[in-house]
């Protein structure tokens, strides 16, 4: 298998930065310890391996971004290799492959939009698409365009240290091997950190436990087991139809009630899909226009407030039968800014949850009452809330009575004991910093992402860090990426990256670093925003909430893709205002 740097052909100028053999190696070291990384010069340990090939760029993950990425610098003429902790492509779609894992974007908008080809011929054959397609199709790209030769997998990087004397990034990965390139870009995936609660006595379980962020690869059959899920976010709540459905009884363990509405998914209409196809160049420039980075929705002009009660209630029917939460949260256009507005979207669906589920206790509980609708990511589902009308289904409120812990044979709460043979955990993720906070990342002799990080994310752009030169992230905290059609916002961002070390070999630029004021300013922006809103209202991820001791920080920016993309585009065209550029 030919080498990237085998095959390249590389800019000048880059080439001249990635070239020279160091006297000695600067390397990271896996004993450099959280808030105390000083790193310095030291020889690599006899168990390390020096990779002495000189990349011009290092991706960290292989999945949707990463793939993107590895494409886009190769064009450039850049090498570039990406490192990937699983045994193949896919990241989110690679590891989630829970009973009912699905898309909550519809299959024509989730896709890639850099290749026509690649957009014209590939098939969808349901409105959302489903895990195993999602990855089929992952692989379909990666293979298309012959990107499995620049990754290496099963191999997690450990950590990265930058030279400036050198402007140098040296990953150390955990199979003792250490790579070196002037550029370093972060695409780990802001739901790549899954986390199981410390329940005691887990390891004294007799059954078999999963979580929905590291499914097993082969089949996991519940049929005639009493199984219990812990957890009602999406992941929870696309497997509980499924799980109910083979096990002998379900024991679902809700702490918070969580908003969810029809997906109404089915095979995707032929005659919808050539129209859409036909459209494709123009939507996907659309796309940008909006605040989710999804076009076709008309922009609502009323508040909620300025409708009648019986105009409104139609207007949420129509909605409610369409499917879809963009559309659904289109109903008005201040739902998610105004309190009183988002209390009617969220009583309607509340009524709903109460006109389907038979038991009018299980269904109170099921009506969530804790943060207004759309403040958490708002779940599509099939038959959720039906599931509940089944004999072998109960749900366990924990909202008030914890889980304790695991005993060997099942979950006890503060007030009783369930007898499971499997446990699920549907608990999410260390949600867009977990990934990175995982590293060790420094600046040899200077702070480490830790301890920047140690309040909160701070990032320009959600795009790159003050202080650590020569690094992306993509679609980082402060960006609008898990607000947004991700795949939009990945592809704006690598982009972004690749025009910019363009932009850097174009003028014999070899760093580039964000201000520190332009950072502080962009940080200030993003919590302004978030306020103006009623997103900060709800105990989520978006603010780290779900994970204990992380900072309290609403990390996306949810100005919108459309407000987001012309500021990047500004910045741009101002010669990259907010950044030093240094020969
Ligand atoms: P989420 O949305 O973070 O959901 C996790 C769920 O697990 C949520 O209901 C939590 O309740 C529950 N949880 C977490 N810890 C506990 C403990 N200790 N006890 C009881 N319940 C607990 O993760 P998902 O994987 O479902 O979805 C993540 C994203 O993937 C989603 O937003 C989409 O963008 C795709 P809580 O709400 O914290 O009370």
């Amino acid at each position: 298998m030919p080498t990237a740097a085998s095959q390249r052909v590389i800019g000048p100028k880059i080439r001249r930065i990635a070239v020279h053999k160091p006297l000695f190696i600067i390397f990271c070291r896996d004993t450099l310890k959280r808030h105390n990384m000083k790193a310095t010069s030291l020889p690599p340990r006899k168990s390390q391996t020096v990779i002495d090939q000189d990349f011009d760029v290092l991706i960290v993950g292989g999945g949707v971004a990463g793939l993107y990425l590895l494409y886009r610098l190769r064009g450039l003429g850049l090498s570039a290799v990406a490192f990937e902790a699983g045994s193949s492509v896919g990241g989110t779609w690679y590891w989630n492959r829970y009973p009912g894992c699905r898309c909550d974007v519809e299959s024509l908008e989730y896709s890639y939009s850099f290749a026509t080809d690649l957009q014209q011929e590939w098939n969808w054959p349901e409105r959302y698409g489903t895990q195993p397609e999602i990855l089929k199709y992952i692989n379909h790209v990666t293979e298309r365009f012959s990107l499995r030769r620049d990754i290496r997998f099963n191999t997690r990087i450990t950590s990265a240290l930058f030279s400036r004397r050198k402007v140098l990034w040296t990953l150390c990965t955990d199979r003792g091997e250490i790579f070196r390139a002037p550029y370093c870009v972060m695409a780990t995936g802001n739901l790549s950190t899954p986390q199981t609660p410390e329940f005691p006595g887990l390891d004294r379980f007799k059954g078999d436990w999963f979580h929905t962020g590291l499914w097993p690869h082969d089949e996991v059959k519940f049929s005639g087991k009493r199984v219990g899920i812990i957890g009602t976010g999406s992941s929870g709540i696309q497997s509980i139809p499924h799980i109910a459905q083979q096990a002998s009884h379900l024991y679902v363990f809700q702490r918070t009630a969580n908003f969810s509405l029809p997906a109404r998914n089915g095979p995707l209409d032929p005659e919808i899909e050539q129209r859409h196809k036909s459209e494709y160049s123009a939507r996907r420039k659309a796309a940008f226009n909006t605040p989710f980075g999804i076009a076709g929705y008309p922009p609502p002009e009323k508040s909620a407030l300025d409708v009648s009660n019986k105009e409104r209630l139609q207007i949420y029917e129509q909605k409610w039968a369409e499917g879809g939460q963009i559309s659904f949260l289109y109903s008005f256009n201040d739902l998610l800014t105004n309190k009183a507005s988002n209390d009617t979207a969220a009583e309607f669906v509340r009524q709903k949850i109460r006109k389907t589920v038979k038991d009018p206790i299980v269904a109170e509980l099921l009506a969530p009452k804790s943060h207004p609708i759309g403040t958490k990511r708002l779940i599509l589902d099939t038959n959720y809330y039906e599931t509940y009308n089944r004999n072998n289904v109960t749900l366990v409120d924990v909202s008030n009575h914890a889980i304790e812990e695991i005993t060997p044979n099942g979950i006890r709460t503060e007030d009783c004991h369930f007898t499971v043979d499997s446990i699920v955990f549907a608990t999410g993720f260390d949600a867009m910093t977990g990934a990175i906070l995982d590293m060790d990342i420094g600046v040899e002799d200077g702070p480490s992402v830790r301890d920047v990080w140690e309040h909160g994310p701070t990032s320009y752009l959600g795009l790159t860090i003050a202080g650590f030169p020569n690094l992306f992230t993509i679609t980082g905290p402060g960006s609008p990426g898990v607000k947004s059609q991700m795949i939009l916002s990945i592809e704006q961002h690598v982009d972004f990256i690749a025009d910019c070390l363009q932009h850097l070999r174009s003028r014999d630029l070899v760093q580039i670093e964000a201000t520190v004021e332009a950072e502080e300013s962009w940080v200030k922006h993003v919590k302004d925003v978030a306020d103006s809103t009623l997103y900060p209202l709800a105990n989520s991820w978006y603010m780290g909430v779900n994970i204990p001791g992380k900072p309290k920080v609403f990390m996306p920016y949810v100005g919108g893709v459309h407000t987001y993309k012309q500021k990047c585009d500004d910045v741009v065209a101002n010669g990259y205002t907010g950044f030093i550029m240094s020969p």
